[in-house]
């Protein structure tokens, strides 16, 4: 592949990275000096290292490391382990890695949700009737309890699943029958949350487990306990103690700032803080503080996923993506960064302290080199995020030269699956029922989930070209994550955007007026897409498990070791998952034929591998096809070919908006 061409540069020799909002942020004299991955990355290029490429260098221990070579006789480990083994050793480890960061989140989440039922945090259990509906999933039994005896035991019952030894996990018995089967009978049945990542540790220390069979069949089980497991207690728990999402309209993008007001950005992935920073941001004690600054008020905006969870929840916009994280900064208008885990880059440090912008860390778990940390707590919350919000006030009248872009667009987002249910259905008669219909009469041609991250490596915007080819050919689309805050910026994220449609679609949309792209979540709400998958099954006429769905996945700019794990539980769920540009075993044929193909035996969903927008759509529509020819759905449906002209007219997407230079958003 030829990826030279995929970095271009700005037109004023300053990095050009996928939007022009960056763009504009980083040719501004006020961003002179300041440097960014968009620069790290024009001076080392897209493949930093080129060991470990491919998966099969391996420093396991202190005989390597260790280059192996597959088919090479002598290019095996000094252990003698083969290219397979190690490529399926690293991809465990990255399935560890990603699953961890979940459960951990996961776990933070259940802990404040079971002190907020005791009343020890100013949170709420908003959701009364989710919060019922998760009891009787668990098996407690909720007459006769009030609110806060049920939310004490639902959150006691959850926190005990991450040290569960033995057993099943709960979650994992709403998954399809059919599907539990396959679990049973291929052996992946995640028994305790953390158990599972502590097993692919062990298994992958030196001299253990050497099958790369073995070791997959494990990354499969451990990744269940991430999607099935840790990442769903995030979002049903989130969901009942700050609201289940209903949809909203707000706005993304750079343009957010605001000129006249404090601006405090939160950035990572927990809603925990941010939800008690949104709680102050208008408390009247705090924006007499930022008037008696200079300031008009306080405005708080989402980077990354903890701006999806209020995003979601409260309409608060959304400054940037994972990639807009360091130029955010660079704006030079953001008085306090706050961040608390994941995907949080060190280089914002450096880009902080060039201006009068105080970065917080706020993790005993993630704390970084120049940045003030103010540890919080949930019992402690609206103290600690008011002391955050003064430090971010006293910052305002420091602001020097500044510039921030015009750049915003409206996203309508809030799409959980119950929504869905709600506004395909209805009120009185909440069902998938008119989604399966529709999928069955051919109007929609099928349902494809983009997820996951931006990524330096992937300059075009894939994930947008992709949309907007499944839209044009009858492809509800999902969304989560950054992907997500992309398709906002290209005013994806809009009903206007049903324009896009194919005719079918279109048709369908037009009745319920939503976009043709329905923003789902964070990254633990990956689990919303499964959930919503297992209510197509049940609702009924397009199979009997989630394999049998006409549906597909990917993640075209994945970055972080969490999409890896996400993609797997979709694959063992029985999902195909594409991923680009590129896959963590492929130095291993032997791994990589078991990941593309194999696991479609095993699990009815395997992985692929594409790079650009239409290598994507040609596999997802295939895909997708192939599935309606299985129900007997397969009334000849005509695709829509993209050419370049297309993509061209295509290009901003709507008439006057879309992230590409020369666009609004
Ligand atoms: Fe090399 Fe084997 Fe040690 Fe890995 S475990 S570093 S392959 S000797
Ligand atoms: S934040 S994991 S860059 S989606 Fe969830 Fe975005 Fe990927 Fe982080």
């Amino acid at each position: 592949m030829d990826t030279s061409r995929r970095f271009e540069k700005g037109n004023g020799g300053c990095p050009g990275i996928q939007c022009e909002a960056n763009r504009e942020v980083l040719c501004n004299s006020c961003a002179e000096g300041v440097v960014t991955a968009a620069h790290r990355v024009e001076s080392r290029g897209i493949e930093p290292c080129l060991f470990g490429k491919g998966g099969t260098c391996c420093k396991n221990c202190n005989m390597g490391p260790c280059q192996i070579i597959e088919g090479v006789e002598t290019m095996v480990g000094v252990c003698g382990a083969d290219a397979s083994t190690v490529a399926a050793r690293n991809f465990a480890r990255i399935v560890a890695g990603g699953a961890a960061a979940h459960m951990d989140h996961g776990r933070g989440v259940a802990f404040a949700f079971l002190e907020t039922a005791k009343g020890e945090t100013p949170y709420e259990i908003k959701d009364g009737i989710k919060l019922r509906e998760t009891a009787l999933r668990l098996g407690i039994d909720p007459a006769e309890k009030d609110k806060t005896d049920l939310a004490i035991e639902v959150g006691e019952f959850l926190i005990s699943e991450f040290g569960q030894q033995q057993g099943v996990l709960s979650f994992v018995k709403r998954a399809p029958a059919p599907r539990q089967e396959i679990w049973k009978n291929t052996g992946i049945i995640p028994r305790g949350i953390d158990r599972e990542v502590v097993e692919i540790m062990h298994r992958t220390h030196m001299g253990v487990d050497q099958h790369y069979e073995n070791l997959l069949f494990q990354a499969a089980r451990c990744a269940l306990a991430d999607g099935w497991g840790a990442s769903m207690i995030a979002t049903e728990l989130s969901d009942i103690m700050f609201g289940t999402p209903v949809p909203l309209r707000t706005k993304v993008n750079i343009g957010v700032l605001k000129e006249d007001e404090v601006n405090i950005t939160v950035h990572g992935h927990e809603p925990v803080l941010a939800e008690a920073l949104a709680m102050v941001a208008n408390d009247p004690e705090m924006v007499a503080a930022a008037k008696k600054a200079g300031a008009k008020g306080i405005n708080l905006t989402g980077v990354c996923c903890t701006g999806n969870e209020i995003l979601m929840r409260r309409g608060i916009p959304i400054s940037g993506s994972f990639v807009q994280q360091e130029v955010v900064l660079a704006t030079g208008a953001v008085e306090a960064m706050v961040v608390d885990v994941q995907c949080v880059m060190q280089g914002l440090s450096p880009v902080a302290n060039h201006y009068h912008t105080e970065l917080i860390t706020t993790s005993s778990k993630a704390k970084i080199p120049g940045a003030t940390h103010i540890q919080f707590e949930e019992g402690r919350a609206l103290d600690v995020a008011k002391e955050i919000t003064k430090r971010a006030i006293s910052k305002y009248p420091e602001r020097g030269k500044h510039f921030i872009p015009v750049h915003q667009m409206d996203v309508v987002a809030g799409f959980s699956h119950e929504t869905i249910n709600y506004i395909l259905g209805g009120r009185f008669r909440a069902s998938y029922k008119p989604l399966n219909d529709n999928i069955a009469n051919g109007r929609i041609r099928g349902v494809a989930a983009i997820v996951g991250c931006d990524n330096y490596k992937v300059m075009e915007e894939v994930h947008i070209d992709l949309a907007k080819e499944l839209i044009a050919n009858d492809v509800l689309v999902l969304v989560t994550g950054c992907a997500a805050t992309g398709m906002g910026r290209a005013g994806l994220l809009s009903p206007e955007a049903m324009e896009m449609a194919g005719d079918g679609l279109k048709e369908v949309l037009e009745a319920v007026g939503c976009p043709p792209v329905l923003h789902m979540g964070s990254c633990v709400d990956n689990s919303r897409l499964l959930i919503a998958a297992t209510e197509m099954v049940h609702t009924g006429g397009l199979g009997e498990d989630i394999s049998d769905l006409p549906m597909a996945g990917c993640a075209p700019q994945w970055m972080s070791e969490k999409a890896v794990s996400i993609g797997q539980y979709f694959v063992s769920s029985g999902a195909y998952v594409v991923f680009g540009p590129s896959f963590p075993t492929t130095g291993s044929k032997v791994v990589t034929d078991f990941c593309f193909k194999e696991m479609q035996n095993l699990y009815g969903g395997m992985w692929d591998l594409a790079q650009t927008s239409n290598d994507f759509a040609n596999k997802m529509i295939d895909r997708i096809n192939a599935k309606r020819a299985a129900l007997g759905l397969d009334k000849k449906k005509e695709r829509v070919l993209f050419d370049m002209a297309m993509r061209r007219e295509l290009g901003s997407g709507i008439p006057g908006v879309g992230c590409k230079p020369g666009g609004v958003g």
